[in-house]
């Protein structure tokens, strides 16, 4: 009876998880190309014994696992089987460059790295006293070597222990690890489960990577708490998605994807099927974007709004008005507000966005300066997105007080970008900034200023930045310029870089 009393109170994110895959008998958790690659039957043990693996590797409760693999359905289980044990799960961006790792790892000092083979070498060398363990994305790897025949419990974690931290970049400094508890996630997902009318009859189309909030926890999550089965994709390629719609009922994606999928022929009328509900967030969906996908299709995405520090905090309607531009109204739980200084912003007039509740993360890992910089008394996080507020409070997004590009979907803080090219031989000074891509968003272009004497062109440039950055912050566009303009405080005046380069990225 104790141990059945305390079982019961485990906020273990992955206890909860559990009980719905009890309920789900045979049905496939997740689906590649027709197969079933995990089954809800299965989760128990399979995460029980990796798990076990993990503790086997020396791994506890509270320890961080780093984790930069491939998307499989390993990788899947891996996450939860992290959870299992209550360690605290760190996903990387598999674009992450060993430069960057290295800092990853100094900062989180991980108990377990786990990386894909071909990496092992480069990674032992960075990983200090860390185990190192490798996943490949057919599930060969050392992972899998010695998995024993038992397992382990689902460890107890209160609310408020640490399930997750996702590394976000700022404008300033190195990026910062957002500590989300197990009580930030699974109240973020359980509201969004009954926003978004989540059912065990739903099918979610997976297109997402699996290292951030959205396709780790917007889609995993929401998949997992409503015991629906995901059809899993490892890339992107439309007409496949497009032929799922017959069988499938939920997608979420970026802006990019829908642009992608009105690009295609296949998208006609007709091409809908089951589905019955479309997601978008991570950037803004383009009004026409918007528009010409209910024209085509009949359905309007339902665009919503978050953070990885906050999970999801606003959505659309599902039953009411899904008004493209606008990212809706604020989660059931969740309490937000439009800032003008210390002053609520007057309805429909500009202000930061704040926001506060269950969902809002514990902080910065091993950063109380950064955290305390970016909360208000009350516990009210700061955004750093500019928006409205209407009379009946749905939001609209209009800008942004941090200096970020979003291409595709992923953050890129020109500052990183800034840096790495001020170093470079003959560089003088540089200013980054996003203009206008038709597929992306966003891309990045890098205005440079050479050193008296100097020679630069944007083919050296871009060699000299190559293994420093992910290949998905490198500018697109790279323009040597004499100087570059500024105000009278002597501040660069990124805004008039952007009207002079607004049409470089149009034709990609
Ligand atoms: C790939 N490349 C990119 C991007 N993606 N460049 C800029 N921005 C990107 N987003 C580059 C690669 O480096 C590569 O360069 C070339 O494009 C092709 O790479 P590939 O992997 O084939 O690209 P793709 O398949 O076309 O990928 C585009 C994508 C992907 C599907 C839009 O970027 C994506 O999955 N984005 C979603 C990211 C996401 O989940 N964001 C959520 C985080 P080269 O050819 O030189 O090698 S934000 C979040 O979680 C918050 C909480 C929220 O609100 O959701
Ligand atoms: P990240 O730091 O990766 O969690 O990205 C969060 C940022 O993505 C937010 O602060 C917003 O600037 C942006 N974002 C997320 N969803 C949307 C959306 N629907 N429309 C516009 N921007 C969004």
């Amino acid at each position: 009876m104790a141990q059945e009393a305390v079982i019961l109170m485990n906020s273990n994110i992955l206890a909860r998880f559990l009980e719905v895959a009890q309920q789900q008998g045979d049905k496939p958790f997740l689906i590649e190309d027709g197969h079933a690659i995990a089954q809800f039957a299965d989760l128990e043990w399979d995460t029980a014994r990796l798990g076990a693996r993990l503790a086997d590797l020396g791994a506890g409760p509270g320890d961080r696992i780093v984790v930069q693999v491939e998307k499989s359905a390993d990788n899947v289980l891996l996450y939860l089987a992290a959870q299992r044990l209550g360690m605290v799960y760190v996903p990387l961006n598999t674009a992450y460059t060993a430069g960057e790792l290295a800092y990853f790892l100094s900062d989180a000092e991980p108990t377990i790295v786990v990386c894909r083979p071909a990496d092992e070498e480069a990674v032992r060398a960075l990983a200090g006293d860390a185990e190192v363990v490798t996943l490949g994305e057919d599930g060969s790897g050392s992972l899998y070597d010695d998995v024993p025949d038992r397992g382990v419990y689902v460890a107890h974690r209160e609310p408020d222990d640490l399930a997750a931290i996702l590394y976000t970049s700022g404008t300033t400094g190195r990026s910062k690890g957002a500590m989300l508890t197990h009580g930030n996630l699974l109240s973020n997902a359980e509201t969004l489960h009954g926003l978004w009318r989540w059912s065990s009859d739903d099918v979610l189309i997976h297109i997402l990577p699996i290292y951030h909030v959205h396709g780790l926890f917007v889609a995993i999550h929401g998949a997992l708490l409503a015991g629906a089965t995901v059809l899993f994709h490892r890339c992107f390629d439309p007409a496949k998605v497009i032929a799922q719609f017959n069988s499938a009922t939920v997608l979420m994606g970026v802006p990019t994807h829908y642009g992608r999928l009105l690009n295609s022929p296949e998208l006609t009328p007709n091409a809908c099927g089951q589905m019955r509900l479309f997601i978008s967030g991570s950037a803004p969906l383009l009004a026409e974007v918007h528009d010409r996908f209910a024209e085509v299709t009949g359905q309007r995405i339902l665009e919503r709004y978050g953070m990885t520090e906050t999970g999801m905090i606003t959505s659309n309607p599902y039953d009411g008005e899904r008004i493209a531009g606008t990212v809706g109204y604020p989660l059931p739980g969740e309490e937000v507000r439009v800032r003008d200084g210390d002053a609520d912003a007057a309805p429909g007039e500009p202000g930061v966005l704040e926001v506060r509740g269950p969902n809002v993360f514990a902080g910065y890992w091993r950063n109380p300066e950064k955290t305390a910089e970016e909360f208000r008394d009350g516990g009210w996080f700061v955004t750093g997105d500019i928006a409205t507020m209407a009379q009946d409070g749905r939001i609209t997004l209009v800008g942004r007080a941090k200096d970020l590009i979003i291409a595709g979907g992923l953050n890129i803080y020109p500052t990183e970008i800034e840096e790495a090219l001020d170093a470079l031989p003959g560089v003088e000074e540089s200013a980054v900034i996003g203009v206008p891509h038709p597929d992306l968003g966003e891309g990045v272009v890098a205005v440079v200023v050479a050193q008296k004497g100097a020679a630069l062109d944007p083919e050296g440039l871009l060699a000299g930045l190559e293994g420093q950055l992910a290949k998905f912050k490198r500018p697109r566009h790279i323009a040597v310029v004499d100087s570059l303009p500024r105000n009278a405080m002597g501040k660069v005046q990124k805004a008039e870089l952007r009207k002079v380069f607004a049409d470089c990225l149009r034709k990609p």
